[in-house]
């Protein structure tokens, strides 16, 4: 229940049962209190909007928000009732208007606030920022381990909890890599940059706060910590000098708070339900598992592979039971001339659909509809359809296969029906009900488009509804290298990580050295990082894909890293796809690969989620009818092996005797808490353990 609704001389207040909101309009500020006494509150935020060519004026609404009138709203939303507050400002010097709106919901242990900007003015004016939270004072949050988490723009991008001594990971490739973040790229240690939402928290506190954005429809948001010295946050959406002409508005999405505990067995539940309500995410059923060509075939896959491994299922089909044989990269002449397929596959694809479906498997197809290659005939022939700087010259994508990739201009009706019909073609007429989508963030990189009105934001959502249209209500969609926040409510499934390769650490051109530290290139390592990291969206905003397995024994990883994987990615509950070729792999690798079936799909917990940049522990709690089970992973990180001893208390498990089973040795012993676990875990390595409370 909310409590009484307040007004002071010069204050406005609302509460419910967890929080309470202070609006000071004449001085320009808002506060949020949680009614936890413990937990971190903010002070005096503001709020700002910063306009391209004005400097980093910051004036409206500014230290005073020039209160035209406020009132008290009750709305229906998809968070149940919200109580708002609305304030309307009058027009700044610029002619712009505010109106700002915040509420509370009456179950939920957040604030949400939003504000929307309308042009009254004779002139276009260019939006570059709106501040939602600003020049803030942090409350109770004065312990000494402040740590960050960071989540990244896109799939690939590097997540982590920092350190305030720690120094982001960022690419030292520039613009040779795709895009991995949108704005901006801190290098030194104690600064940080999130893309959509964030945690601030002290490690040894226990307790921290949320702030980040409920969609991605409006705009990219940013959260930057800076734990340098007293830690401080800012909250903006990112308006990429989309020009607001007169008589136009533009409203951010909503912006959120939400205080935490951060030992809670899910302390962002709170925040990624609401994201989930917000966006009408699709959870559907049954968890994929399959097969899929790129990391044993790459570029140089044909039909004939395809048509073997097709075979190679099927006579499997009783031990190792996979559902989807999915074609990747490689079947078109080049990404951007989709109708133009490789030598490989010169019969075209459609025949090999209606192959694996005439074997009762879902046939799954790879495209990657906003991306061009510079030597696409689509290039040539459309030179009008692609994203250009101010400069009038081709924005790039990144160096991917072997040339500076283009963009398409989504805002060209050409360009965006081209990618939808692409798109159609795939499912109605090639007869593919199973789409990876990749190479997203492509659709929404910053530049000069066709309609200069728009965010890159609403470029890229709006693109992935009509893509989701052209799809088809039915079909699977795997969204990948895409923008967390931008596809929520569109997609089935997501990339949440790099790409695995046959390397634990990235490598290129024969050479370790240069790449090694990169976070977004392919390597077991940087997929697992995320597979762990970001396990907490699984189920709630998509099911969550944390990349192939590999197990055949010709790549650059040992068993141990093997068997890492294959634990991260079983225990992560999201789909599971092989990429090997099926028809060379020994027996005890084809031994690794039935380990992973059938699916778990349950979301795991990450117990070290905020206390350490690589999460060792991960834990599924099964119930069947033999009872109460736990699996309980431990990660060596480190390129030597280590001594390890875990006990009870490191996976919150109570206490009690335990029947114990090492899944990858298979030894069976017991433990307790005075037998404290211990071994040797090689390089890279793990330990999975089944174990199981001793009755009596
Ligand atoms: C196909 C692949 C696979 C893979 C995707 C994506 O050059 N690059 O920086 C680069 C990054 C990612 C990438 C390929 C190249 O991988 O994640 O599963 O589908 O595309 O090309």
């Amino acid at each position: 229940m909310y409590n009484n609704f307040r007004i002071g001389r010069k204050m406005i207040q609302i509460s419910n049962c967890f929080l309470a909101l202070t609006i000071q309009p004449e001085e320009g500020w808002f506060s949020l209190q949680p009614v936890e006494q413990k937990l971190p509150g903010v002070e005096h935020a503001r709020l700002g909007i910063e306009i391209a060519g004005e400097g980093r004026q910051r004036q409206i609404p500014g230290k005073s928000w020039n209160l035209a009138g406020w009132r008290e709203e009750e709305l229906a939303s998809p968070h149940g009732r919200l109580q708002q507050v609305v304030l309307e400002t009058g027009r700044s010097h610029l002619g712009l208007a505010c109106r700002l709106t915040f509420a509370l919901a009456e179950e939920q242990p957040f604030c949400l606030w939003k504000v929307r900007l309308s042009n009254q003015g004779q002139h276009p004016q260019r939006i570059r920022r709106i501040a939602l939270l600003d020049a803030a004072r942090l409350v109770n949050l004065a312990g000494n381990a402040p740590a960050f988490h960071v989540n990244g723009w896109q799939s690939w991008s590097f997540s982590a909890t920092y350190a305030a001594h720690e120094r982001p990971r960022v690419t030292r490739l520039g613009a040779l890599q795709p895009r991995l973040h949108y704005e901006p790229q801190y290098r030194s240690p104690g600064r940080f940059g999130s893309d959509f939402y964030g945690v601030l928290g002290d490690r040894q506190q226990r307790c921290g706060l949320l702030l980040g954005f409920l969609s991605q429809k409006q705009h990219f948001g940013t959260l930057a910590a800076d734990l340098r010295r007293t830690p401080s946050l800012r909250l903006w959406a990112n308006g990429d000098d989309a020009r607001l002409d007169p008589g136009a508005e533009i409203e951010t999405d909503w912006a959120v708070y939400l205080p935490l505990h951060l030992d809670e067995d899910d302390p962002l539940a709170p925040y990624l339900a609401a994201v989930a309500r917000e966006n009408g995410a699709r959870l559907p059923e049954t968890i994929p598992v399959g097969w899929c060509s790129w990391y044993q075939y790459y570029q140089n896959v044909t039909a004939t592979d395809i048509h073997k491994n097709l075979m190679a299922v099927e006579r499997m089909k009783d031990e190792l039971p996979l559902q989807v044989v999915q074609l990747d990269d490689g079947f078109q002449r080049q990404a951007g001339d989709w109708f133009d397929f490789s030598p490989g596959f010169s019969e075209g694809i459609a025949g090999l659909a209606a192959e694996i479906r005439q074997r009762g498997l879902t046939p799954g197809l790879w495209l990657a509809p906003f991306i061009v290659h510079p030597k696409a005939r689509l290039v040539r022939e459309h030179p009008d359809w692609l994203l250009r700087n101010r400069l009038g010259l081709p924005v790039t994508a990144g160096y991917i296969w072997d040339g500076f990739t283009r963009a398409l201009d989504l805002t060209h009706p050409d360009a965006l029906a081209y990618a939808c019909r692409v798109v159609k073609t795939a499912v109605k007429e090639w007869g593919y009900p199973y789409l990876k989508l990749d190479f997203l963030y492509a659709g929404g990189l910053p530049g000069k488009r066709r309609d200069p009105t728009l965010t890159s934001a609403q470029v890229l959502r709006r693109a992935m509804e009509a893509i989701r249209q052209a799809a088809g209500e039915e079909t699977f969609i795997l969204g990948c290298g895409a923008p967390l926040g931008s596809v929520v409510g569109l997609v089935e499934a997501m990339r949440i990580g790099a790409d695995v390769s046959g390397n634990w650490k990235p490598r290129q051109y024969g050479l370790e050295r240069p790449f090694e530290n990169e976070p977004g290139m392919p390597a077991v390592r940087n997929a697992l990082q995320n597979a762990l990291t970001r396990a907490n969206l699984h189920g709630r905003w998509w099911l969550n894909d944390p990349d192939c397995l590999l197990v055949r024994p010709e790549t650059r990883l040992t068993l141990a890293e093997v068997q890492t994987l294959a634990t991260v990615i079983r225990l992560s509950g999201g789909l599971v796809m092989l990429s090997d070729d099926l028809e060379r792999l020994p027996d005890d690798r084809l031994r690794i690969a039935k380990m992973m079936v059938p699916v778990i799909g349950q979301r795991p917990r990450v117990l070290d989620w905020f206390d350490s940049r690589s999460p060792q522990r991960m834990r599924v709690d099964l119930e069947d009818n033999h009872g109460k089970r736990y699996l309980l992973a431990w990660i060596n990180w480190e390129d030597q092996p280590c001594q390890v001893f875990i006990q009870l208390r490191d996976f919150r498990l109570p206490d009690g005797t335990y029947r114990l089973r090492e899944v990858w040795s298979g030894v069976e012993s017991e433990w307790s808490a005075d037998a404290p676990f211990n071994r040797r875990v090689a390089a890279h390595g793990c330990l999975l353990l089944e174990i199981q409370p001793r009755e009596g």
